[in-house]
């Protein structure tokens, strides 16, 4: 198989970093995003939606959004779990993961893609254009912001973002603060409690991913 990826952009890296921490190697081809590869005829062969991550399987088949790659990756290398040992682990990582993507990554892309010129058009990822709408930049700022706030307090509530355990809802809230980096969204240093997991996160061989 071979996970079409670009080094430089977080969904991507929501893969790796999982697949890191499976101890999972893959053959990965690097789509030149910032060159416009993802928009040419090639790569629309293999993803319509002309994004990146993509996972091409031996058998044709193409699984296209992070989350469902990571979850046939789940699938076929259960150990280590990142997606919950019980039904209830699994329903709480998944509420909390889903979380993290709408109410923080989302709103950082919203920021970025409706303000940065190289998005001009493109302000949302897929087969049609769409112009930015800069208003919706603000809104999406101010909600990253309630979103670092939001998962400092629940981290004082728990170790781990889904719960007890290290899981993909870390992954994907991780990925998502050195997503803020690219609207220039700092973590305040109050926030201790987002502070001491980043610093656990930062330890970890796969935040190299
Ligand atoms: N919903 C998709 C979104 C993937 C996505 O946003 N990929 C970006 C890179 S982070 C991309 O390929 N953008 C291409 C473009 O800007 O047209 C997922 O979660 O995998």
């Amino acid at each position: 198989m071979k996970l079409y990826d670009f080094a430089l952009s977080p969904s991507p890296r929501r893969v790796r970093m999982f697949l890191a921490e499976k101890g999972v190697t893959v053959e990965t081809v690097q789509v030149q995003l910032r060159e416009g590869e993802n928009h040419g005829e090639a790569f629309r062969k293999v993803n319509p939606g002309r994004f990146v991550p993509a996972l091409e399987l031996d058998d044709g088949t193409v699984l296209c959004e992070a989350p469902a790659i990571c979850r046939y990756f789940e699938a076929l290398h259960p150990d280590p779990p990142l997606m919950g040992r019980d039904p209830k682990e699994q329903g709480e990582i998944a509420m909390w993961e889903r979380w993290a993507d709408v109410n923080g990554f989302m709103a950082v892309a919203d920021a970025l893609r409706n303000s940065a010129e190289r998005f001009k058009d493109r302000a949302l990822v897929g087969k049609v254009d769409h112009a930015q709408i800069p208003a919706l930049a603000e809104r999406g700022r101010t909600r990253a912001e309630h979103f670092l706030h939001d998962l400092d307090e629940r981290l004082g509530k728990s170790e781990w973002v889904g719960g007890a355990a290290f899981s993909v809802a870390d992954i994907t809230a991780f990925v998502t603060i050195g997503f803020c980096a690219m609207i220039e969204l700092e973590v305040p240093g109050n926030l201790k409690n987002l502070k001491r997991w980043h610093d656990a996160m930062s330890a970890r061989p796969s935040a190299n991913a």
